[in-house]
């Protein structure tokens, strides 16, 4: 039962020879797998609002907060603009598939917009201090004190 043994001096080597193979594939794959994972782009996670235009219609977090930077992506293969039809905002020319800001109103209320290049576009920004995301509680209208006094 010395099976061990019986392999002799030159199996000390060979396996050496092996082990080092396989760190220099496992270092292979880990180069193969870090520039896979570098080569695709990391998607930038929204940090605001976003409103996509696609098939001229106005899509997306068109609810928002007062004052915050909503980011404006056109999915179509024209131009178009996100325009407040009062003018109080508007986004740059937005060239297909890229993206532009606008900063929403600070005063609550809807808003119609619709596009510089388009006017048949139509959509309503709703500018509320209540976070679109948390549901909204029953509005406590308080009532106005009425005197019973004759
Ligand atoms: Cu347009």
């Amino acid at each position: 039962m010395r099976a061990i043994r019986t392999l002799g001096g030159p199996a000390p080597r060979r396996w050496r020879r092996i082990g080092v193979g396989l760190v220099g594939l496992l270092v292979a794959g880990l180069v193969a797998s870090c520039s896979f994972a570098m080569a695709k782009p990391a998607p930038a996670p929204a940090a605001g609002p976003l409103i996509t235009i696609t098939n001229f219609t106005f899509q997306g977090d068109l609810t928002v907060r007062p004052g915050v930077t909503v980011t404006v992506r056109n999915a179509d293969r024209v131009m178009h603009t996100l325009t407040a039809v009062d003018g109080s905002f508007t986004t740059p020319t937005i060239q297909p598939g890229t993206s532009a800001t606008f900063k929403a109103p600070t005063a609550i209320g809807r808003y119609d917009i619709t596009c510089n290049f388009h006017p048949s576009m139509a959509g309503i920004l709703t500018v509320t201090a209540t976070p679109p995301t948390t549901t909204p509680s029953p509005t406590t209208t308080p009532r106005p004190t009425t005197s019973h006094g004759h």
